[in-house]
């Protein structure tokens, strides 16, 4: 057995040294501090021959050596020992890490109980001043955490177009569409607006949209295909917004349709897909590569109240380059829908009191001066749902239908 003696500044030097000299396959055996130095000794055995087997009773027909079982038992003990080593070894260098870097260690931890990935934590709190107060760098890592999140703008809303959401079933994208509208027909007028509707396959999700239609006075078309959005393009434009909502699709049957992909050489249309903030990370991560081919250009997250975590949602939202549009943090329709607000979202991911952020309905939002600064983010309890009240409340009912299916 050939076994050597290194001395090392620490583990990771050793290991590097003893790989270099014996090779992957050599075993540490000891390893002690000696004035400030670490010393290890590690062995390599010599390779067994061709013809030794180990149990003896293989390859009979060929000439075998049985192996010495108490030398059998050495050497799984040796390879034992190696493994645990390793792993100690493992351990050790993160709390050598942790013992350096106090400050980043505990960052580290305090992200990862808000849901974020060790990956971003380790990341983020790379840039940390150790020498800094621990509120200095917090409020620092808060800022680069905050400005890392990809936001859009609206233009489409400002400008007029054709907006098309898309994303799973459930997750908002109708609840979505009547907000936006709304929004529009509070800035711009009902002749500003056309509903439209993909969405045949629930029987409630037309009659949804079509109340809702009722409600705001203007009118909802239900399309057989994606093609008769070529006839309508033309409508839209000169600051008119042509809303278009879809049936849900899940992930697999998102990646294998592609959306729109028909039609979307021939008309200028944009689509934001809808995420809720209650998606786990992986299965955030899928739905994002899987709606890939409706080509969208943002991204609006819901049920941001709903979440146990926030962490988890934005650390997928970093890994990925679209931009952030609106949130919503509840069922009312005007109330409970934001412009995306990164300061604020991060601060409710923190799990650190945060002022909401700006509302969408400027006109009936509460001055943000006299918000309540520190509400518990998470600790609110679930509000009734109540959509149809707000709308009333907001809007005059009309009761002419202008809603009418082809
Ligand atoms: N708690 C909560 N519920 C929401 C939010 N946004 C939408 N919802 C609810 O989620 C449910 C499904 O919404 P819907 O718009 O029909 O989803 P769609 O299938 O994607 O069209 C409805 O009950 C909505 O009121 C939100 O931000 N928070
Ligand atoms: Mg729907």
């Amino acid at each position: 057995m050939n076994v050597r003696r290194y001395r090392a500044r620490d583990m990771r030097d050793a290991m590097r040294q003893v790989r270099e000299q014996q090779g992957a396959d050599a075993v540490i055996l000891s390893s002690r501090r000696v004035d400030g130095m670490l010393e290890v000794v590690a062995a390599l055995e010599p390779a067994p021959a061709a013809n030794v087997t180990e149990s003896g009773s293989a390859n009979r027909s060929a000439h075998t050596i049985p192996v010495d079982p108490e030398l059998a038992a050495m050497r799984r003990e040796l390879s034992d020992l190696r493994t645990l080593l390793m792993q100690q070894n493992a351990w050790s260098e993160r709390d050598q890490w942790a013992v350096r870097h106090p400050l980043a260690a505990e960052f580290v931890e305090r992200l990862q109980k808000c849901g974020f990935s060790e990956k971003l934590a380790r990341s983020l709190v790379g840039s940390i001043h150790e020498d800094s107060t621990a509120e200095t760098a917090w409020s620092r890592l808060r800022t680069r955490l905050s400005a890392s999140i990809a936001t859009a703008a609206p233009t489409v809303l400002e400008q007029g177009g054709m907006l098309a959401l898309v994303g799973s079933t459930g997750v908002g994208k109708t609840t979505t569409l009547n907000r936006l509208a709304l929004r529009q027909i509070r800035r711009m007028g009902r002749d500003s607006v056309i509903l439209v509707t993909l969405d045949r396959q629930r029987i409630g999700a037309y009659k949804q949209l079509q109340a809702f239609g009722q409600m705001a006075g203007i009118p909802v078309t239900l399309l057989e295909s994606e093609r008769d959005l070529v006839a309508l393009s033309n409508r839209a434009g000169d600051g008119k917004l042509v809303l278009i909502d879809t049936e849900g699709q899940a992930a697999r049957e998102a990646a294998e349709r592609n959306l729109f992909a028909k039609v979307r050489h021939q008309i200028p249309l944009e689509t934001w897909l809808v995420i809720p903030a209650t998606h786990q990370a992986m299965v955030l991560r899928q739905v994002l590569q899987s709606f890939q081919g409706s080509e969208p250009s943002a991204l609006v997250l819901t049920k941001v109240d709903e979440a146990e975590q926030l962490g988890e949602t934005l650390s997928v939202l970093l890994e990925q380059r679209l931009g952030l549009v609106f949130y919503s943090d509840g069922q009312r329709i005007d109330e409970d829908f934001h412009k995306a607000d990164t300061t604020y979202l991060t601060r409710l991911a923190l799990q650190e009191p945060a002022r909401p952020a700006e509302i969408v309905f400027e006109d009936h939002a509460a001055p943000a001066a006299s918000a309540p600064l520190n509400r518990a983010p998470f600790a609110s309890p679930p509000r009734a749902p109540r959509e149809t009240m707000v709308l009333e409340s907001v809007l005059p009912f009309r009761k002419t239908v202008h809603a009418a299916p082809h």
